[in-house]
């Protein structure tokens, strides 16, 4: 049994603690979801361009930052169904890790299995550190290289032990129409697929983290003052510009 893909909350809750994971139906209305596509798209090929591009695998690009890269990143990564399903797994004012595309390219390899809190040391607790989501902006589909996992794996709260020849794991690929979102626990193992297809895959991972817990991209040091600055109250609680109790403190005071 795995996760199917759910427009009711309950079954996406009830799928992310038994499996690992969940995947929504498209959140976004269609004219929203194409100017996100777009921009992505626009953003990569310009970096491909510039000879600026993270490029990786055999085709696979990585485009790193998108919050400093255009608005309809920042809309993406307060999406309010998706934020209540974070807040299912993370709890209380969890925050932005960080939000970067990786986009499987024609013949791009798969990727190692790994879950995502690789930097928390054995042993983990029993719930999640962080918790990822991938926008799905074409159809995943097993061929053009969906994100693979290993369902329930999240209950064995540890990465796959490579020694013990773990990192071969029957996966499989977690497939949905464009415009899809599939959220999963971050010990979740899970894997990008190889696309076997000659067109490109394109996937936006916002990842996010509780409220104590360290953030990949360091927004204090590389958002761009503008972005900083027209945010509204969830943009900056996300981004960590309030305090989590008596963490994250200015001068005492929250
Ligand atoms: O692109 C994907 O399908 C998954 C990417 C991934 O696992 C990662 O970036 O850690």
């Amino acid at each position: 049994m795995h996760a199917t893909v759910t427009g009711n909350k309950l079954k996406a809750v009830k799928d992310l603690r038994e499996f690992g994971y969940c995947v929504l139906e498209p959140p976004l209305p269609p004219h929203e979801f194409k100017q996100l596509r777009n921009r992505l798209t626009e953003v990569a090929e310009q970096e491909r361009e510039e000879k600026t591009a993270f490029l990786y695998d055999g085709g696979n690009q990585r485009v790193f930052s998108l919050l400093n890269k255009g608005e309809e990143f920042e809309r993406c990564v307060q999406e309010p169904s998706t934020l209540e399903l974070m807040e299912e797994v993370l709890g209380f004012n969890f925050l932005l890790s960080s939000t970067h595309a990786n986009i499987a390219g024609p013949g791009g390899a798969s990727m190692n299995v790994h879950a995502d809190q690789t930097f928390a040391r054995p042993p983990w607790p029993p719930y999640a550190l962080v918790a990822n989501s991938m926008w799905m902006l074409d159809d995943f589909t097993e061929d053009n290289g969906a994100t693979r996992v290993v369902p329930r794996s999240h209950l064995l709260g540890r990465q796959p032990d490579y020694d013990r020849g773990e990192g071969d794991v029957e996966t499989v690929p977690v497939c949905g129409p464009a415009g899809s979102v599939m959220i999963f626990d971050g010990r979740l193992w899970h894997q990008t697929g190889a696309n076997a297809t000659d067109r490109p895959r394109h996937g936006i991972l916002n990842y996010y983290c509780r409220g104590y817990v360290r953030q990949q991209q360091n927004f204090f040091a590389g958002l761009k003052p503008e972005v900083a600055e027209r945010s509204g109250p969830m943009m900056r609680r996300l981004l960590g510009f309030e305090n989590y109790f008596s963490l994250g403190l200015s001068d005492g005071l929250s």
